[in-house]
């Protein structure tokens, strides 16, 4: 089967309407495309450092506040110096582009414009149309992110192949970069919180690189909405590579690709890969098998249930790291006292957290920070400190 087509939306800097792409966003998905939504109020570097990194068919832009002609032309010049003008720009902002406006954009590079009242089944149609076919030869890549990029697409569009041709031990002989698995149930604040250490990441290391393999369920009809970009403000950044996964139907909070796409970003010279699971269940122990993760961090919201509900969450065996977010709400220090005690049973190494991820520098994440980047470094971080 084919694989599902992938496209980023965003809307502008300076234009906070988003209500009309997250109608469609919900359209695209349900008809089995998969969306990387960046979010609004979002520049031409952003949008296109994203498009690049996700390596994505096309990008749809909605617009609202004027200034679409600039805009959409910057963003298709950027595609085009950066090596990437094989990713398309579609777009629309209702009675705000004119027929006229729409003329001159296409002039300069722009696919197409769809105008008020459009129905959403011809914009949907008009993705799958222009947007799905197998992409023909692709010029040489131009960049080492172009380079990563397109490999992530060919193994997750080919997970079976990859898997045969890579064996574990190989995979972690290659291993430059140290692999943290974030995990928890849904909502716990995973992506707040990776997006402050990454923050913290950066502020410390000015020259450092760091990967994100983040993860999102796909939906009934096979498409996705891949949302984390759209709170990872921090992470927008030319020293982040992040990658946007759909689980495509694999239960347990990972996607078929996910192991060698993680190897294949291990070896890349980055200093940290942090992978992000989709919102997880009790049973899950998303990272057992996997040979590549070295530190794992459980993400606890502080209204799991009772204690009797912390006895099933398997990953509280097998964390590393048990981080208490939200600790901002009132059950927080009942929280933590219960998984303390429930930690002491198993008689392992393991540390507790207690964060506040929506918070700016919050002294929890400082400590979160410090477990997961002050000890053992890298060895892109080492062969750096050696030059
Ligand atoms: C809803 C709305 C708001 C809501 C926004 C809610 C939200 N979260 O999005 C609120 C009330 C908050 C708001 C605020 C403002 N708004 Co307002 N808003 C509108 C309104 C009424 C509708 C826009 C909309 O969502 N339409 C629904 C969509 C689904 O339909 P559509 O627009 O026809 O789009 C079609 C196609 O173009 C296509 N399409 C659209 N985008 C995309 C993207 C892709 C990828 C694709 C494929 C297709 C596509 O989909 C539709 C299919 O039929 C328009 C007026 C209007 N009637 O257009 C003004 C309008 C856009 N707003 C306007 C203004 C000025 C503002 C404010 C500055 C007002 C103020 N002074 O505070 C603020 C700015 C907010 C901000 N931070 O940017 C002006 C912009 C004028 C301009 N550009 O010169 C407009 C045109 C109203 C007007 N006539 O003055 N606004
Ligand atoms: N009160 C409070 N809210 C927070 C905190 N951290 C994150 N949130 C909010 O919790 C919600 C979910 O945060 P995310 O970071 O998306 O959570 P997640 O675990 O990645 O969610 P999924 O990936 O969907 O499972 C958002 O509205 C955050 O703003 C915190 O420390 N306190
Ligand atoms: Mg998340």
């Amino acid at each position: 089967m084919a694989s599902p087509i992938r496209i980023l939306t965003a809307v502008p800097i300076c234009d906070g309407h988003d209500s009309a792409i997250n109608t469609i966003n919900l359209e695209f998905i349900r008809h089995g495309i998969e969306v990387i939504y960046l979010g609004y109020h979002r520049s031409v570097g952003d949008i296109v450092r994203a498009a690049i990194q996700e390596d994505v068919r096309a990008i749809g832009i909605s617009s609202y506040n004027g200034g679409h002609i600039e805009f959409f032309a910057e963003v298709v010049d950027l595609l085009r110096k950066r090596g990437a003008s094989d990713i398309k720009v579609f777009g629309g902002g209702g009675g705000t582009i004119t027929h006229d406006d729409a003329v001159t954009m296409r002039r300069k590079g722009v696919d197409q414009i769809f105008f008020a009242g459009t129905s959403l089944a011809e914009m949907t149609d008009y993705v799958r149309k222009n947007y799905g076919k197998q992409r023909m030869k692709r010029a040489p890549a131009k960049s080492p992110d172009i380079e990563l990029a397109r490999k992530l697409t060919g193994i997750e569009d080919k997970p079976d192949r990859a898997k045969r041709s890579v064996s574990k031990r190989q995979r972690k002989k290659h291993q430059t970069s140290k692999v943290i698995g974030f995990t928890g149930p849904g909502g716990a604040g995973k992506t707040t919180l990776i997006d402050e250490v990454v923050l913290r990441f950066l502020n410390q290391n000015p020259k450092g690189r760091i990967a994100i393999l983040s993860h999102d369920p796909s939906v009934v009809g096979e498409g996705a909405l891949l949302g984390d970009r759209a709170t990872m403000i921090n992470s927008q950044d030319d020293r982040v590579f992040m990658r946007s996964m759909a689980t495509r139907g694999q239960a347990g909070g990972l996607s078929p690709a996910t192991h060698d796409c993680l190897a294949r970003l291990a070896q890349s010279n980055f200093d940290y890969v942090i992978i992000e699971t989709v919102g997880t269940g009790q049973e899950a122990m998303p990272f057992r098998k996997n040979g590549i993760v070295d530190l794992t961090v459980l993400v606890m919201n502080p209204d799991y249930g009772s204690r009797l509900q912390l006895q099933k969450i398997v990953m509280l065996d097998l964390a590393d790291i048990v981080v208490v977010n939200k600790s901002d709400l009132q059950r927080a220090r009942t929280a933590h006292s219960e998984i303390e005690q429930r930690l002491e049973q198993n008689r392992r190494d393991q540390r507790l957290v207690d964060t506040v991820a929506k918070r700016h520098r919050d002294p929890g994440v400082d400590r979160l920070f410090d477990l997961i980047c002050g000890g053992e470094q890298s060895q892109r971080g080492k062969a750096r400190n050696k030059s």
